[in-house]
């Protein structure tokens, strides 16, 4: 998962953009990047890290100029390099820098075209540079000195066409404008919106709301499915849509945990979705178990909070905080001697004794994944005083790998993976488990006051929207995550061997 933005303003951009990359952070950790346009040029800061350790006063002095676009990086299989931080670059046609968030499903496909077919040089293995490639082909391929928002949408169609997967994508065109686009199936978010200043309107791209709001844009809407927006370094703005057959089915996990609260994706809030999570999870315990005895409802920080809450009022049953969470956990240093060591959930997390003790505790969390953090969080319940510990996931079983970018483990990894609820429940160690029911997931996040009948929900039922993803491309990007996992591995080893010899 990552984060993208992009605005056209009417002074320099660049504190805007890391502002909003900062709103963004959560949507990835890994690696962060601004690129600015000026009088023709091109100002680009990229790196790993944090967006407030990547950025310094140097760097921002040198990101002049009123239009410009940003990344923040979630680590997918095979990206971790600082040569695959965004924004990428091409230089021809115009010098075009591009950001993307999402996964493509035919890359390798789309890699072979480009060198063989389109004559171009791919340098990394990200996806990202390959739409890159992708677009500015099929710009350059217009064959004009100036590109009119026609040439753009024109080019945001045949990607549309060569391109599958899910996408959302911020490109500036050096000189010309910023375009952002989406998948014709929607499937990763992306908004606009617009403010006014004395020299009149600005206009951001951004993934989430919430970046908007807190910059003091206004929220123009979602770019529907397929659609294009371009917006000019003058401050004009297009819309079209470029995609023959889109439907929207967005990815229905962003509402369970990977956007913020305070975002609305699609019309829907992504509060009121986890809230509604919340309800129908109190609907299935009482089916379940009409004489339950449920003492106490304790969120896992953060995401679960609002789901929790809600679960609560509905059963009628107390609320309480039985967790505290560490906000500045530091780095993990590899001392001579030592081997390096993950951070344990209780580093992270520590519970507050007297919310457990001689009692039967509900814990929620907002889904789960590997199961290995609420092993460890029953685990400390436990030891806590509680007499029983039930557990409460907001979204239904993961059972099947992401393939539109988000970091997912391998198939083999998710503990959900053809088990049974019942097995899982024995291997974290709950008295009872509930997940919440696929239908009662769709209902909450699109049966608010906006509908929303698809989704992509593939984590969950293995149907992958595209209708492209086999077992054979399973298989594949499972063998491409071993291989990548060996070589950090041999990385770790030999930087540890390096300390201790
Ligand atoms: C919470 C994100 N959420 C917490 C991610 C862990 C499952 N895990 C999925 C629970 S937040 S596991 O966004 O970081 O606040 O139990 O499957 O190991």
């Amino acid at each position: 998962m990552c984060g993208i933005t992009g605005i056209v303003g009417k002074s320099n951009v660049n504190q805007a953009l890391y502002d909003a990359l900062t709103v963004l952070q959560h949507r990835g950790q890994d690696a962060a990047g601004i690129v600015t346009s000026h009088g023709g040029r091109l100002f680009l800061r990229k790196d790993n890290g944090l967006v407030r350790d990547v950025f310094q006063q140097r760097h921002m002095q040198r990101l002049v100029g009123h239009m410009g676009i940003g990344h923040v990086r979630y680590p997918t299989a095979g990206s971790s390099t600082s040569a695959e931080a965004q924004p990428f670059y091409v230089n021809s046609p115009y010098g075009i820098t591009l950001a993307h968030n999402g996964n493509l499903t035919n890359v390798e496909q789309l890699a072979k075209e480009i060198y063989e077919s389109d004559l171009r040089h791919v340098n990394t293995s990200s996806d990202s540079e390959v739409l890159l490639n992708v677009f500015a082909h099929e710009l350059a391929v217009r064959g004009k000195l100036q590109p009119t928002e026609e040439d753009v949408f024109a080019a945001v169609s045949h990607v549309h066409s060569r391109c599958v997967g899910g996408y959302a994508v911020v490109a500036m065109i050096t000189g010309y404008g910023i375009v952002g686009f989406r998948d014709p199936n929607g499937i990763r978010p992306v908004v606009f919106g617009q403010r006014h200043t004395d020299e009149g309107v600005e206009y951001m791209i951004a993934s989430e709301s919430v970046a908007l709001d807190v910059l003091g844009f206004t929220l123009i809407r979602d770019l529907a499915p397929g659609e294009a927006v371009y917006i000019t370094e003058e401050g004009q703005l297009y819309t079209h849509q470029c995609a023959t057959s889109a439907q929207l089915k967005p990815c229905i996990f962003e509402h369970v945990y990977l956007a913020r609260p305070d975002s609305i994706m699609d019309g829907v809030s992504v509060y009121k979705a986890r809230l509604r999570m919340g309800e129908k999870l109190a609907d299935k315990i009482r089916r379940e178990r009409p004489e339950h005895d449920i003492d106490v409802v304790i969120p896992i920080p953060d995401t679960s909070r609002t789901a929790a809450l809600e679960l609560a009022n509905h059963l009628g049953v107390k609320f309480r905080e039985g967790f505290v969470k560490n906000r500045y956990i530091g780095r993990t240093f590899i001392m001579p001697g030592q081997a390096a060591r993950k951070k344990s959930v209780r580093q992270k997390l520590n519970a507050i004794e007297l919310e457990f003790r001689g009692k039967n505790v509900m814990l929620v969390d907002d889904s789960i994944v590997r199961g290995t953090t609420c092993k460890q969080i029953i685990q400390m319940a436990r030891e806590a005083g509680a007499k029983n510990v039930y557990f409460c996931s907001a979204a239904p079983a993961v059972r099947y790998p992401n393939v539109y970018g988000i970091d997912m483990p391998s198939v083999h990894e998710l503990i959900a993976h053809n088990r049974t609820t019942e097995q899982v429940a024995q291997l974290i160690g709950a008295d009872w488990l509930i997940y919440q029911d696929l239908p009662d997931l769709i209902e909450a996040v699109g049966g608010g006051k906006i509908k929303i009948e698809h989704f992509d929900c593939a984590v969950f039922d293995g149907k992958y929207v595209t209708g492209d993803v086999d077992e054979a491309y399973l298989d594949r990007i499972e063998q491409a995550r071993n291989d990548m996992a060996k070589v950090q591995n041999q990385a770790v080893s030999a930087i540890i061997d390096l300390y201790n010899n």
